[in-house]
C-alpha cells in the first residue's frame, strides 16, 4: 500500500482516550427545550396533533419544499403507513443495499419486496435493471437514497409512467438533500424522511411522509390514528403512529440547528477527502455534480487488494484505537433469512458494496484533530496491519 509522505505510517497512533463513536446526536440548547416542556405543562396537550404538532409539520412543509406534510412516530412506521396510503399490495421493485427497515415496511404493508441490482458509482438502485424485474403483478418502485445521495429520479420516473408504477422514495438519509436546485421530496409520489436521533434533523425518534399530491393527506392522517376521523367515525383499520408534543418540541428547535450542523460538517467532510485521497485502495464515496447533500455519513469503499486489508480487517482494526465505525448496510437484504427466497437479479454489485462500504464517525462536534488521527490509523493499518 502506498500513502503520501504527509500521513505519518511507521509508529503506531496512539489510541483515543474514550470512544469515537459513528455519530453524536445534534441537541438543540436546553433552555429553549425547557421553554417548550413549561408550555407543554401549562397545557397539559402531551399528543394527538396538538399546536407543536401543527406548528412542525408547517415549518417543515416550507423546509422540504413540497405541498404537504404528515409526522409519523418513526420512519419506518411512516413508510408502511405510506405504502398503505398509496394502497400498494403487489410487488415491489427495491434495493437490498439498505437499512432493514426498508423491505420490511413493504412486508408489513402487506406488498411483495423484488431486490433489484445498484448502480455502481450512486450506490442506489439501478434503472438499468428495474424493467427485466417488472411482472403483472408489480405496483411500484421504492428508491432509497443512499447515504443522502439521490437515485437516478428522472429514469426511475420514465420507467414507472410507463408502466403505470408508483415510486416511492425512502428518504431517511436524505433531509435537505437537492438536485440541481430541486427538492428530493420533489420526486415521485411520496417521500419518507427519518428524523431518528442519529440523523441530521431529529426529533429523538420519528419520521414523516412527503407528497404533492393532497388527496392523500386525508387517508395518512386517519392512517396514523386508528383511522378515526372527526372523534367518532372510524373509516379504515388505522394503527397508532402519531407523534407526540415533545418530539415536535424537540424537531422545532432541532430545525434551527440543522443548517448550523451541516454547515460544521462541510470543512470536516473537505478534510477526511483530502486526506483519505493519499491512502491507495480507499475510495471516498462523493456525490454527482449539481447536488447538495445532507452530509449523513462519511462513507468509503476498502479494496482490499490495493488496500492491503478487507473492509471487516479496517474496522476491526479501527475498534482497537478506540474509533467505532459502522458496516452500513451490511448484510445485504437479500441475505437475511426472510429474504433468502425473495426475487432478485443476483445483486452482485450491491453485494459488492455490501462488503467494502465504511461509514467513519461524523458529526459537527468532531474536531479537526481527530479527523487526521482516525486517517493516520488507517494509514497505518493498511500499511502494517496484519489483524485478522
Ligand atoms: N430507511 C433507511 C435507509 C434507514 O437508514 C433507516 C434508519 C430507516 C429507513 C428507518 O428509520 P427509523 O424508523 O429509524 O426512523 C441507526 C438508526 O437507529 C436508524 O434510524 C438508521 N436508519 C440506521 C442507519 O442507523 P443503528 O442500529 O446503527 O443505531 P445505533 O443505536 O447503534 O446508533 C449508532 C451510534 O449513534 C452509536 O454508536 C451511538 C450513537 N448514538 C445513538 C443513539 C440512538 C448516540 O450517541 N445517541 C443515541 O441516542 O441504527
Amino acid at each position: 500500500m502506498k500513502t503520501s509522505l504527509s500521513i505519518k505510517t511507521n509508529m503506531a497512533p496512539v489510541p483515543f482516550a474514550s470512544p469515537i463513536l459513528i455519530t453524536r446526536p445534534t441537541l438543540p440548547p436546553i433552555e429553549l427545550f425547557e421553554a417548550h416542556l413549561k408550555e407543554i405543562w401549562s397545557s397539559r396537550v402531551l399528543t394527538n396533533q396538538g399546536p407543536k404538532h401543527m406548528q412542525l409539520e408547517k415549518n417543515l412543509t416550507t423546509m422540504l419544499g413540497t405541498r404537504n406534510v404528515r409526522l409519523f412516530s418513526n420512519g419506518t412506521l411512516a413508510l408502511i403507513l405510506g405504502v398503505k396510503a398509496l394502497g400498494i399490495r403487489g410487488e415491489v421493485i427495491t434495493t437490498p443495499f439498505t437499512f432493514p427497515a426498508t423491505p420490511h415496511s413493504l412486508v408489513w404493508a402487506g406488498a411483495t419486496p423484488v431486490f433489484c441490482d445498484i448502480d455502481p458509482v450512486s450506490l442506489c438502485i439501478d434503472p438499468n435493471r428495474i424493467e427485466a424485474l417488472i411482472t403483472p403483478r408489480t405496483e411500484a418502485i421504492l428508491g432509497v437514497h443512499v447515504y443522502g445521495i439521490p437515485c437516478d429520479a428522472d429514469a426511475i420516473q420514465a420507467i414507472a409512467s410507463k408502466h403505470g408504477l408508483k415510486v416511492i422514495y425512502d428518504a431517511a438519509h436524505a433531509f435537505l438533500t437537492e438536485v440541481r436546485g430541486i427538492p428530493i421530496a420533489s420526486f415521485g409520489d411520496m417521500t419518507m424522511f427519518s428524523f431518528h436521533a442519529t440523523k441530521l434533523f431529529h426529533t429523538i425518534e420519528g419520521g414523516c411522509l412527503a407528497f404533492n399530491n393532497s388527496e392523500l393527506g386525508e387517508v395518512t392522517n386517519l392512517l396514523k390514528n386508528f383511522g378515526i376521523k372527526d372523534g367518532e367515525a372510524v373509516l379504515i383499520p388505522g394503527m397508532n403512529a402519531k407523534m407526540s408534543e415533545i418530539q415536535c418540541a424537540m424537531g422545532i428547535e432541532m430545525l434551527k440547528e440543522t443548517e448550523v450542523e451541516r454547515e460544521r460538517r462541510k470543512p470536516l467532510r473537505r478534510k477526511y477527502l483530502e486526506l483519505l485521497s493519499e491512502i491507495e485502495g480507499i475510495d471516498c464515496v462523493v456525490l454527482p455534480d449539481g447536488i447538495s447533500d445532507s452530509l449523513q455519513y462519511m462513507a468509503l469503499r476498502v479494496d482490499e487488494e490495493r488496500f492491503g486489508l478487507s473492509r471487516d480487517q479496517l474496522q476491526r482494526g479501527l475498534t482497537t484505537f478506540n474509533v467505532f465505525s459502522r458496516k452500513y448496510f451490511f448484510p445485504l437484504c437479500t441475505d437475511y433469512e426472510c429474504y433468502k427466497e425473495a426475487v432478485n437479479d443476483g445483486t452482485p454489485i450491491a453485494r459488492r458494496a455490501a462488503d467494502q462500504l465504511l461509514c467513519l464517525p461524523f458529526y459537527g462536534d468532531l474536531e479537526m484533530e481527530a479527523i487526521e488521527r482516525i486517517v493516520e490509523m488507517i494509514a497505518y493499518l493498511g500499511k502494517n496491519g496484519t489483524i485478522s
